[in-house]
């Protein structure tokens, strides 16, 4: 009895355990895999905060990190490609686009003037993100959660303010590599959350025509030579660039938060708007990026403070990076072309031409067999035409009359209409006044 009172507690002991190691493995079993399941389900963004609009809810949230990190400039781009006292030695500046397609800039605007400019562009986007997708580019490099509203200094009081203040800062950085008669030709805030990268791209036409025929005997203008995506490629040497006769446009960006690799900073690759393919490359598509050939080159993408800039040659490979926080990003971004001999040293092709209408000239420009006057255009053919076409579209019967004629008898001649801004360089700095009298004379 004693025996069997003995072994009778250890059995039921025994059975307890089991079940009790039995559940545990249940339990961590079904923790696991409702783990995996969890993991393989796309993130889904956090619900975006309605602090700056309360009870309104958001496409994106406007809560700004008010942090300003001097850490930032310790990147090897910050070093590389900026000019200390860009504001006092606008020459030494110029110089570094002219070499580098890229210059970064701190404080353009003090952190008070990009914050009071921040504030106002919020109270314009916040609605304008909510009502659908009228602002949403879908063609701008490919991106979701991206968009693009063109400004008017007119209408936007903190706009012309802003505009005002850093070109009369980066001013004289445009003139030295444009001239004075530069046109304005995008004003614009761009903004993501939740957003995919963009397709590296240069904003005009980088790679399209080949060098072959232009550098064949003058080899001391090339820096180099490479192979990548199955063709040969060569690098104008810097010196010469500033020289080489081709349509000219850049761009400067401004961020209206601190700006990082964690909500998108832009990715520049200094030095590829020297990049020109020795032979024709038929099938080149210039809005796609090749990983052969961009790693030929540095990709900078150095953390901004608001405030901070940099200006980019629009030749320059670069794309905005992922935004995949539920935080607005913004930048402001305005760019300048030198256009006094359009159709003459070539066209920009590829340009979004982020801009309000009222500030833009349409210019119809005949070109005589895709060939302008110190320039082959030919290798832009099928860009070419496909504008050429859409432009006659847009004409009345009388307009169209005149540039047949204009055209003449030479079928292959085409007909192109060409942005042109309506503010130049030398306008600056606008006033109301200026501005209505511009916008109505021109
Ligand atoms: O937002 C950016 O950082 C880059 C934008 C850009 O390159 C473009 O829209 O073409």
């Amino acid at each position: 009895m004693g025996k069997k009172h003995k072994s009778a507690l250890p059995w039921s002991v025994v059975a307890i355990s089991v079940l009790l190691v039995l559940v545990t493995i249940w339990q961590t079993t079904s923790l696991f895999s409702s783990q995996q399941k969890a993991s393989e389900r796309p993130p889904v963004p956090p619900p975006v905060s309605t602090a700056n609009f309360p009870g309104v809810p958001q496409r994106c949230d406007y809560n700004l990190d008010e942090g300003y990190y001097l850490k930032f400039y310790e990147d090897k781009c910050w070093r590389d490609y900026s000019v200390e006292d860009w504001k006092e030695n606008p020459a030494r500046a110029s110089r570094a686009v002219f070499d580098h397609g890229a210059l970064y800039m701190k404080e353009i605007l003090t952190y008070q003037e990009a914050l009071t400019l921040r504030e106002y562009l919020v109270q314009e986007l916040s609605p304008r993100t909510l009502a659908g997708n009228k602002y949403y580019t879908k063609d701008l490099r490919d991106p979701e959660g991206r968009y693009d509203f063109p400004l008017d200094p007119l209408e936007q009081g903190p706009v012309l303010e802003a505009l005002n203040k850093v070109v009369d800062r980066v001013g004289p950085i445009f003139e030295r590599i444009l001239g004075e008669k530069a046109e304005l030709v995008e004003l614009s805030v761009l903004q993501t959350c939740n957003a995919t990268a963009q397709n590296t791209h240069s904003d005009t036409c980088t790679i399209c025509c080949d060098a072959q025929d232009t550098y064949r005997d003058r080899m001391g203008e090339i820096d180099r030579t490479f192979e990548a995506g199955g063709q040969t490629m060569a690098v104008l040497n810097a010196g010469h660039y500033e020289n080489v006769n081709v349509p000219k446009s850049y761009s400067l960006f401004l961020p209206m938060q601190p700006t990082g690799v964690k909500n998108g900073v832009t990715n520049t690759y200094p030095g590829s708007h020297r990049l020109l393919p020795w032979k024709t490359v038929e099938d080149f598509n210039d809005d796609h990026g090749d990983d052969d050939f961009l790693e030929h080159y540095e990709r900078c993408n150095p953390s901004l403070n608001m405030g901070d800039g940099f200006i980019y040659n629009s030749r320059t490979l670069h794309a905005a990076g992922r935004n995949p926080t539920p935080s607005a990003r913004m930048m402001f971004m305005l760019s300048f072309q030198a256009v006094d001999d359009y159709g003459e040293n070539g066209l920009l092709f590829g340009s979004s031409y982020s801009l309000q209408k009222k500030w833009q000239t349409l210019l119809p420009v005949v070109l005589k067999r895709l060939k302008a006057k110190h320039y082959d255009i030919s290798c832009y053919r099928d860009d070419v035409q496909a504008r050429s076409a859409a432009y006659m579209k847009t004409l009345k019967n009388e307009e169209r009359n005149e540039l047949m004629r204009r055209r003449g008898k030479d079928k292959e001649a085409i007909v192109l209409s060409v942005v042109k801004g309506k503010l130049k360089l030398k306008d600056f700095p606008l006033s109301v006044a200026k501005l209505r009298k511009i916008a109505q004379i021109t």
